[in-house]
């Protein structure tokens, strides 16, 4: 899944007629650089991030959704938003990706496929203070309650997703990715994003010695490995910026297991 975030932390002044030209061409070239999804979302939800109003939300996703739509792509639309959801469906999104794991009903309701994350708090304060008894059994419990709704709603197919960064330390992190077995084990598809996230760059920092963290455009190799590793573990989906380089590092991953096999 490959990561279009139509916002103007993203595109200089979101909206107008040249920003969803560049949008669309940027989805274009993730579907070209061999991602099976354009996961399109017009609301940061980065740690600090403040929510977006409705309308500017529906401004920014839906023209976008449509065009790439309509060239014959596989959409999914980030939101948290009902309205939004139901719009990017409108306009052709196959797909809800909802990192509140609100939208079930919604997804039921449309029969279009629905991503469930995990996530405690609000944008805006998640990474205050995040804790947990037991990180993993937490997750495990929300994402399984989640999804089971849904389908018996009558969504057509529920992926759960563990919400790497979504009021979690990089400990609670690291937790999570270390068992992502037991999500597998669910039997529901698994999808994860660690793509280019602050937990590396303080990974990334720490292991060169350095007391700040990484910059987020020097997170590849930590994208990559993390990607690679999810995918290891049973994940049947990551979600990332750097398309080209994550195929490729899957293709390779991919061979060297048909290589042990077949030895
Ligand atoms: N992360 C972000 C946004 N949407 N959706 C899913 N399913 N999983 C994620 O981990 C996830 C997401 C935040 O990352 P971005 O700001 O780089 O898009």
């Amino acid at each position: 899944m490959g990561i279009l975030n139509v916002t103007p932390d993203s595109f200089s002044d979101g909206g107008s007629f040249t920003d969803a030209a560049r949008a669309v061409d940027r989805g274009h070239a993730i579907a070209a650089e061999g991602a099976d999804w354009v996961d399109v979302g017009g609301e940061s939800t980065r740690p600090g991030a403040q929510p977006v109003p409705e309308d500017e939300e529906l401004r920014r996703v839906v023209p976008v959704v449509e065009a790439l739509a309509d060239a014959g792509l596989a959409v999914s639309v980030d939101t948290r938003k009902e309205a939004v959801a139901r719009a990017a469906v409108a306009a052709g999104a196959q797909m809800v990706n909802d990192v509140s794991a609100t939208l079930g009903h919604v997804a039921a309701d449309l029969g279009v496929a629905w991503v469930a994350m995990h996530a405690r708090g609000e944008p805006a304060t998640m990474q205050l203070d995040p804790r947990y008894d037991d990180v993993v059994a937490e997750v495990l419990d929300h994402l399984v309650g989640r999804a089971e709704a849904a389908l018996a709603a009558g969504a057509p197919e529920v992926w759960i997703d563990p919400g790497i960064g979504f009021g979690k330390t990089a400990a609670h992190n690291l937790t999570l990715l270390a068992h992502l077995d037991v999500l597998v084990a669910t039997g529901h598809p698994v999808l994860v994003g660690t793509s280019r996230k602050a937990f590396l760059g303080t990974l990334l920092g720490r292991a060169d010695g350095r007391p700040e963290a990484t910059p987020a455009q020097d997170r590849l190799e930590g994208s990559l490995a993390t990607a690679a590793w999810a995918v290891a573990q049973g994940a049947r989906m990551v979600r990332v910026h750097d398309v080209a380089a994550t195929v490729e590092c899957l293709r390779a991953l991919d061979d060297q297991s048909v290589a042990e096999a077949a030895a």
